[in-house]
């Protein structure tokens, strides 16, 4: 019986022994503040999985950084193994499991939207390099810092020995957005609404799709229509509100959104390493190959996925309608544009 008990100890020893290594960029910000505890203390990859963080900021921010790691310190979490905190990209990027990249160039009073793109085009390619020098090649990257479809495309095509279905940008927020958005119109919590889909890109063109969400009303599951019958608020102010809500939030904040960024990003991940619940789906920003929703190719797109065994999966072959079809195009233009500015930047 005493020797059942100490194999026992030691088998959850070996399985403690294997930290997982993740990285936050722009570790000094805002988001990070929220980010790092909730990862410290399992919300991501569960409550015994010891982790070492890795922080990286830029230089004239590690003081701040160096607050940050003494708060963590100060958690006292039992299986935040260790922190590493950094402004070089050769410590930061090493042997890493997990990239969550947050930090980008912010846009600056008078700055062109070129000269921003710019600016992010050469941050993202540089980290994209310094993940194929340095972290292991199964790294899963999520990509925050905005504009975050276009930083997660140079970072993939900067990182050509990773796989692009590794590489993956933020839309989550805006599909928990939406999901709320719902939840309250019909008086269930949010765990009662699924299946909501954010197509495209993370900024206003995007489309927040309900037709094929799913309502739990008082105990049987029903169309999101149908739950909330009100078509016109469904196709007006519910979409313009979703996709406003970042602003919305900036005007009353004064600043932009973090807690729930954070949140979001902790539900990206989560659902990246234990998959998502069996009929369920979530919206990414992932490699589009040219062949799913008639979306062209060589994009990061947000679609529905679901994801088994730390893969995901587009959902196939949704109906999509003319009102969708419309909304989908538009803001797959939109990146078009941006990807093909962004790419002429590339070989600077
Ligand atoms: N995709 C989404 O849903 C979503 C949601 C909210 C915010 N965002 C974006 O996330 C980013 C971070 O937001 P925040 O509120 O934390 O901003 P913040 O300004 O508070 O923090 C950003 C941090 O990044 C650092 N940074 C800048 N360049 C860096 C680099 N090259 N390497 C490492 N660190 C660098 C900055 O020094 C700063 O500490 C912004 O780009 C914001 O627009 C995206
Ligand atoms: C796509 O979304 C990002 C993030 O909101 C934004 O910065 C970018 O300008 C958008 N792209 C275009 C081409 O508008
Ligand atoms: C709907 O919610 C009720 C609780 O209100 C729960 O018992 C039931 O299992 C849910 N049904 C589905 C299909 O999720
Ligand atoms: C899960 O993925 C790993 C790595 O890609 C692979 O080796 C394994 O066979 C997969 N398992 C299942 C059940 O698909
Ligand atoms: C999320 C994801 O698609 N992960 C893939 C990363 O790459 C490895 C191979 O290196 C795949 O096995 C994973 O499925």
């Amino acid at each position: 019986m005493k020797c059942a008990n100490c194999i026992l100890k030691y088998i959850v020893f070996l399985s403690q022994s294997e930290p997982i290594k993740v990285l936050v960029t722009g570790a000094a910000g805002q988001i990070a503040y929220s980010l790092l505890f909730s990862i410290a203390k399992g919300d991501v990859f569960g409550k015994d999985q010891p982790v070492i963080l890795v922080l990286l900021d830029i230089p004239v921010m590690m003081g701040v950084l160096e607050g940050v790691v003494m708060e963590l310190q100060d958690c006292a979490i039992p299986v935040l193994r260790e922190v590493i905190a950094t402004d070089k990209e050769e410590v930061a990027f090493k042997d890493l499991d997990v990239a969550i990249l947050v930090g980008s160039m912010p846009r600056r009073e008078g700055m062109e939207r070129k000269d921003l793109l710019k600016a992010n085009v050469a941050i993202f390619k540089s980290q994209g390099a310094a993940l194929e020098k340095y972290a292991k090649k199964t790294v899963k990257v999520l990509v925050v810092g905005n504009p975050a479809n276009t930083n997660c495309l140079i970072a993939a095509k900067s990182a050509p020995s990773i796989p692009k279905e590794n590489f993956s940008c933020l839309t989550r927020l805006d599909h928990n957005r939406a999901r709320s958005q719902v939840a309250m119109r019909c008086g269930v919590p949010a765990s009662h609404v699924k299946n909501v889909i954010i197509w495209g890109n993370h900024s206003s063109t995007q489309y927040p799709d309900v037709h094929h969400c799913k309502v739990n009303m008082s105990g049987s599951e029903v169309g999101c229509f149908e739950a909330v019958k009100d078509d016109a608020w469904l196709k007006g102010d519910f979409i313009s509100t979703v996709q406003l809500r970042g602003a919305a939030v900036i005007k009353a904040r004064k600043l932009s959104s973090a807690m729930s960024a954070a949140k979001a990003i902790c539900d990206h991940v989560r659902d990246i390493w234990f998959g998502t619940a069996p009929g369920e789906f979530v919206s990414m920003g992932v490699y589009s190959s040219g062949n799913k929703y008639g979306v062209p190719e060589d994009l990061i797109y947000s679609f529905p996925v679901e994801i088994k065994n730390k893969t995901w999966k587009i959902v196939n072959d949704l109906p999509v309608n003319d009102f969708s079809r419309s909304k989908m195009d538009a803001t797959a233009a939109e990146l078009v544009d941006e990807r093909d500015t962004a790419v002429t930047f590339l070989g600077e």
